[in-house]
């Protein structure tokens, strides 16, 4: 190590206290492999800062011993985002210790928290106040409040709440330079000027370190109905979501497509999941939520559901009966994720699509991979409420998974310009991280480009906040 690297170490052992830097091997390992185990990285150490005044020491700090510095949250990221490169000069910056509940206000519905929070204590925070963060993930017990908006979230509920970006009213952000921004605003209207905080929302720590956030929250849901319906194709899926809008208005808060082949793989990886409705090709798993308990919501899903069989947009339907029936519904969807990493590394892709050309994408798409990867398997399933597919390609049965791993960039071109060419976005939620920047430089304008790496360079213009991600 380097004089001046040792005195920044011993510096920031004096900002966080020594405990709180990490730097042996066993210590830093956790934080410098991703949540895939796709990406393995080295960094000089990991430090924990306890409060926004030492986030902003450290961040000085290493400004000044120009120490790269890479944020991270919970490690659940799905592009590599949080995973210093290979060199060994970057600091790990985690926020893991920054976990407080700052404040819930009832009458306003929002809550204050640090970016450490985990999602899951931010909703249970929310519930105890009998009021809903609406924000779902499957990682939720793991990734952070600061890890969501940095990656701008979305999961299972978009389609009735947004995603994390429209659940935010205001952020504190370290800045590159160490200075805070305290933006911590309450406020849902305020137009004085950029809304910067969006700038930060999203930007997956490359501009700067997200220290705490005002959320909003929503009435909590009185009724909750959860449904599975079976179906014929993707086409009738689509249908079957405009039926159900239609029907039940924004009560509609997840609509959820599954493929046969990602229902298998969750079963086959958490043996004891039920198979509630066998044999078809397509489901699609749906939440209808009511603050109202009058009259009853699951009255208005079967009649929605009972139309959509009527009209033979449906195959079958199975309505939970019980909160654990309910449980039992989304655990199947919800573990398609580990399910897959349990199977091996598969090649992903998070799209967005506009709604009316999903059928179409789906129905041509595979064939065109299968053509030039004969055997490969296509595991589709994700929020097709909010027009976003989980578009995983792997390994042929029994084939290496990572040798398969390595087509990445073929595979990547054929699914990924018929996305483009359908007017589509090659990351609709997880982000770019280091696993999609080359893509984003391949399918973004010039000029697009040149206005993100103009916004990168006012706001980090030594280029230190996590080098290598997004740009
Ligand atoms: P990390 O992985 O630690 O970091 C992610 C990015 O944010 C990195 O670029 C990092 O540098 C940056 N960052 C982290 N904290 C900060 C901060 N305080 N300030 C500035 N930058 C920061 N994602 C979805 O959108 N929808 C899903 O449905 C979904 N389901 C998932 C299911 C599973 C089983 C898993 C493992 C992941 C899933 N994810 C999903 C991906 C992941 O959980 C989300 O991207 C999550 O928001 C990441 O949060 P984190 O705290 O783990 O962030
Ligand atoms: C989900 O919706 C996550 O389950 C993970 O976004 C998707 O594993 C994936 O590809
Ligand atoms: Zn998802």
């Amino acid at each position: 190590m380097t004089h001046s690297g040792a005195t920044a170490l011993e510096q920031l052992k004096r900002i966080v206290g020594a405990d709180h830097v990490l730097t042996a091997a066993p210590d830093v390992e956790p934080f410098v492999v991703d949540a895939r185990g796709r990406y393995r990285g080295a960094a000089r150490a990991v430090v924990q800062p306890g409060s926004t005044a030492e986030v902003s020491d450290v961040v000085r700090a290493c400004s000044e011993a120009s120490l790269p510095l890479v944020p991270q949250g919970g490690n659940t990221g799905m592009c590599g985002g949080a995973t210093p490169d290979a060199r060994g000069d970057a600091i790990v910056l985690s926020l893991a210790r920054m976990r407080a509940i700052r404040g819930v206000d009832r009458a306003n519905a929002t809550i204050t928290v640090e970016a450490g929070a985990t999602l899951a204590a931010v909703q249970d925070a929310a519930r105890a106040a009998d009021l809903l963060f609406p924000l779902s993930l499957a990682s939720e017990g793991s990734c952070t409040i600061g890890g969501n908006l940095s990656t701008n979230a979305g999961g299972t509920a978009v389609l009735r709440y947004g995603n994390a970006r429209d659940l935010v009213l205001g952020v504190e952000v370290v800045l590159a330079d160490g200075r805070v921004w305290d933006g911590l605003r309450a406020l849902r209207k305020d137009n004085t000027g950029y809304d910067l905080k969006q700038l930060f929302i999203g930007s997956e720590g490359t501009l700067g370190i997200v220290t705490a956030a005002v959320l909003e929250l929503f009435a909590a849901p009185n009724a909750r109905v959860t449904a599975l319906a079976a179906l014929a194709d993707v086409a009738h899926a689509v249908e079957l979501l405009h039926a159900m809008k239609q029907a039940l208005g924004d009560r509609l808060a997840g609509f959820e497509l599954i493929s046969a082949r990602a229902l298998h793989l969750s079963r086959k990886h958490h043996p004891g999941s039920p198979d509630p409705l066998p044999g078809h090709p397509w489901y699609t798993l749906l939440q209808v939520d009511d603050t109202a308990v009058d009259p009853p919501l699951a009255d208005a899903v079967e009649t929605a559901l009972a139309h959509a069989a009527e009209r033979d947009i449906i195959a079958d339907a199975t309505i939970a009966q019980s909160r654990e029936q309910a449980a039992r519904l989304w655990a199947l969807r919800e573990n398609i994720s580990e399910a897959q990493r349990r199977e091996g590394q598969n090649i992903k892709h998070d799209i967005a699509l506009p709604i009316s050309a999903i059928a179409q994408f789906v129905a041509q798409t595979e064939a065109a991979v299968i053509d030039a990867f004969p055997g490969a398997r296509v595991i589709v399933f994700g929020h097709l409420g909010d027009g976003n597919l989980h578009y995983n390609v792997a390994a042929a049965d029994g084939a290496d998974a990572r040798q398969f791993v390595a087509n990445t960039p073929a595979v990547n071109r054929i699914v990924h310009d018929r996305v483009v060419a359908a007017g589509g976005s090659i990351s609709a939620e997880h982000g770019i991280g280091q696993l999609k920047r080359d893509e984003l430089a391949h399918y973004k304008s010039a000029v697009e480009l040149d206005l993100m790496r103009r916004i990168k360079s006012a706001l980090d213009p030594r280029g230190l906040l996590n080098p290598g991600k997004v740009l």
